[in-house]
């Protein structure tokens, strides 16, 4: 996938995408102090939609409360910088956005307070990020980084070598995906998405205090479920509660929603997408642009019609 568009929006400006540099003694290259969201917005054919944007700047600015640095704009500014960096590419089909919040001063001191943190946002077209027909996932040996380490909360540039290192791991060994346990061997995530199972009728998900990001997909998920009066119950989850579970799925912003067909080796359920799964996910997909009328609310449409 090549990760191209025209414009970058950067501290204020609408710049080409060519010219949306940093320094290297850029702080947030050095120790990861960025904090960042993935969003995605849809092109129904007519208009494009951000979806869950509200939520997803509300992230970045926990984030930043997280880490200690303070983004010199206004949620408000935040979101119309996302919009105006959609406008300024005239997007006409479905986009990733990147708002990247980091920390710009060029220094070697840790204390981020007083530190400058610049902004930008990145959209460019993407498509699937994981094969949607399902994919084949390994847990590894990595473990999931423990919230009395990290803030694994917070969506923080350096918080993610630990997801790198779990896919490196996994797709080194041939699998699509990770999926990585806590220091208790819990399966709490995989390296970009939070995990759900289906068994006997219900669905599980690991508790947001179980050292994982408090994802809006998972958020989404567990909504649309209930809607159905399927309620989710957020429990720790075993490694062989995976291996025998009727059916497994990944979600997150990029991954939507990813059935699990296979977990080291061992086929989940038939080896299928199960029917749990793909009634989500083609309800989700419904959602996201904007036509389920319940959920209107967490569409932002980008261009006036
Ligand atoms: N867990 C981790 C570790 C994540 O990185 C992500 C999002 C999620 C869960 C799901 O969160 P949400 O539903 O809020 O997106 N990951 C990024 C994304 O845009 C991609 C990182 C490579 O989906």
């Amino acid at each position: 996938m090549r990760f191209h568009a025209q414009y970058v929006w950067l501290d204020g400006n609408i710049v080409k995408w060519e010219d949306a540099k940093i320094h290297v003694l850029t702080h947030a290259l050095h120790y990861g102090t960025s904090i960042f969201e993935g969003i995605r917005a849809y092109w129904t054919g007519r208009n494009l939609l951000i979806f869950r944007l509200e939520d997803h700047v509300e992230r970045m600015f926990k984030s930043a409360k997280i880490l200690g640095a303070k983004i010199p704009y206004t949620a408000d500014e935040v979101r119309r910088a996302v919009i105006e960096t959609l406008r300024a590419n005239d997007f006409r089909e479905d986009v990733y956005i990147r708002p990247i919040a980091f920390v710009s001063t060029p220094t070697v001191t840790l204390d981020v307070r007083t530190l400058d943190v610049s902004l930008a946002v990145i959209a460019f077209p993407f498509g699937k990020y994981l094969p949607p027909q399902g994919i084949r996932a390994a847990v590894v040996s990595w473990r999931r980084v423990h919230n009395t380490m990290l803030p694994v909360m917070a969506k923080i540039g350096g918080i993610y070598v630990n997801s790198v290192l779990a896919l490196v791991e996994a797709r080194s060994k041939g699998f699509d995906e990770a999926l990585l346990m806590d220091a208790s061997g819990y399966i709490v995530e995989g390296s970009g998405e939070n995990i759900f199972i289906a068994r006997g009728g219900k669905l599980y998900t690991p508790p947001t205090h179980a050292s994982i990001l408090e994802g809006i997909t998972r958020d989404t998920v567990i909504k649309l479920a209930a809607d159905w009066g399927m309620t989710v119950q957020e429990k720790p989850i075993t490694r062989e509660e995976v291996y025998t579970a009727d059916e497994v799925f990944l979600v997150g912003t990029a991954a939507e929603i990813t059935p699990v067909v296979e977990v080291d080796g061992r086929p989940i359920g038939d080896g299928k997408p199960g029917p749990t799964t793909k009634k989500l996910a083609e309800l989700y997909a419904k959602v996201v642009r904007g036509e389920v009328e319940r959920y209107v609310k967490w569409v932002t449409p980008v261009y006036s019609t």
